[in-house]
């Protein structure tokens, strides 16, 4: 090892960063063409920031000009828990949101470290994490701090994928041992058929159309009848993949007492509870601090409303007919499918109300789709 990567080890390691790797800051090419497809073949939903130049993303010269290296981070959030149970009234929160929201913390820390960096190497440096333009996966990859499973997400060697990334683009030289081959998922393909909405339709390519994570987190308007009920118990995220695959099944605990689910959501969401946040202000109150902010109060409700009719919450009943009149379409649209399969006999009245009163197009059609008794 370089003396001067043995210095960058030891200052990560001041900042309770264990895991790091380093490449070259050459553009990726070969995930640029990956990204390029896979955008032109619409599997990037509404995700615009993904494929508004595509280019940016596979150079790191966009985010720090005259780069010379990328140090890639990998941080462990995992929390062993006792398997999921509804018990018919929780929905489900994806593993990386239990704790403290993970931007924030990590970022902090790869912040202080590229100034350390600045001061002990000279040059400039900068700290990135998951909204910013790089392909983190594919750099981290190339710095051989792990593998694409067929998943899609980055495995490390020996400990799984329960790992966020963060990056320190610098201008310093840090000379770097080729990594070896990389390890890969052989002869499995569990992850694949066991995706709830077949988003993993090929190895190593994800739809986000279909996935659960990107519809309950990043998409913004109503979610396909069709696809309702396959959402299962999920109100935020979702792990299906990364469950079933080997390579977690002896995953070791984080050590950042921020990423553990006592410190924020944890879990698993009281379904009525989530439903009777009346505004914003309450919305923003209980979620301060974690990642469940990212899709808003309307698309929280929205995915709160799927769970509970999903997991058959009649507790959620009261809440869900409350919903029906929210101020947000999205909202009331949601609630009157879920009421439809709680209790019928609430939805009707509620329903046939919407379809003629209602000023939102959506909210109409699914009060018709209630009345007409709708399968989905
Ligand atoms: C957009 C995005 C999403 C989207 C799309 C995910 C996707 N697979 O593209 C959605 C909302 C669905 C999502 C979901 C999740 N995300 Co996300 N997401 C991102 C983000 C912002 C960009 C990812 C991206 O560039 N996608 C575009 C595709 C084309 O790129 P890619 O996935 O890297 O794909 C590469 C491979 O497929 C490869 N490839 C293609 N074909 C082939 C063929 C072979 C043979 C090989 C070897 C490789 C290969 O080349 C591609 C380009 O590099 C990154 C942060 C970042 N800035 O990179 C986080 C990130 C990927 N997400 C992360 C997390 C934690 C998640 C979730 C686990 C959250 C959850 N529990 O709900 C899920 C995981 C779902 C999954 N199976 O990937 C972590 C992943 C950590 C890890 N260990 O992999 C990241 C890195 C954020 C972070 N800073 O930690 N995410
Ligand atoms: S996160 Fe869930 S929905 Fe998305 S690909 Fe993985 S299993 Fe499928
Ligand atoms: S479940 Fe199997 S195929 Fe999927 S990522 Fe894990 S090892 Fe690879």
């Amino acid at each position: 090892m370089s003396d001067t990567l043995a210095l960058v080890r030891r200052l990560a390691a001041e900042h309770g960063l264990e895991l790091v790797a380093v490449t070259d800051a050459e553009p990726h090419g070969e995930a640029l063409d990956h990204l390029v497809r896979w955008c032109a073949e619409g599997r990037a939903a509404g995700m615009g920031y993904m494929s508004r130049h595509p280019p940016e993303r596979a150079d790191p010269g966009t985010l720090l000009a005259g780069v010379a290296s990328v140090l890639s981070f990998a941080v462990n959030y995992h929390t062993p828990a006792p398997p999921f149970a509804a018990e018919g009234r929780y929905g489900r929160v994806a593993r990386y949101a239990w704790g403290v929201d993970y931007h924030d913390v990590l970022l902090v820390r790869l912040r202080s470290l590229a100034g350390a960096l600045e001061r002990t190497l000279g040059g400039r440096a900068r700290a990135a994490v998951d909204h910013s333009p790089i392909l983190e996966r594919a750099f981290a990859a190339r710095a051989g701090l792990g593998f694409f499973g067929k998943n899609t997400c980055l495995l490390l060697p020996g400990r799984g994928s329960w790992y966020l990334l963060g990056e320190v683009l610098t201008q310093a030289r840090i000379p770097a041992p080729r990594p070896g081959p990389a390890e890969h998922c052989g002869t499995c393909t569990r992850c694949l058929p066991a995706c709830p909405t077949g988003a993993l339709a090929e190895p190593f390519v994800l739809d986000a159309r279909v996935c659960i994570s990107y519809l309950t987190i990043e998409h913004r308007g109503p979610i396909e009848a069709a696809l309702r009920p396959r959402l299962g118990a999920w109100v935020f995220g979702c792990d299906v993949c990364q469950d079933v695959c080997p390579f977690n099944r002896h995953a070791a605990p984080t050590g950042w007492a921020d990423l553990r689910p006592e410190r924020g959501v944890g879990p698993r969401l009281d379904l009525a509870a989530a439903l009777g946040l009346g505004d914003e202000a309450a919305f923003r109150a209980r979620f301060a601090g974690t990642p469940l902010l990212r899709p808003r109060r309307a698309g929280l409700l929205r995915n709160a409303a799927i769970a509970a009719r999903n997991v058959g919450a009649v507790g959620c009943v009261p809440a869900l007919a409350a919903a029906t009149q929210d101020p947000e379409g999205l909202v009331r649209g949601h609630a009157l499918w879920a009421l439809a399969g709680l209790a019928p006999e609430r939805a009707a009245p509620l329903a046939d109300r919407a379809r003629r009163r209602d000023p939102d197009p959506f909210v109409r059609a699914e009060a018709e789709a209630v009345l007409r008794g709708a399968p989905a």
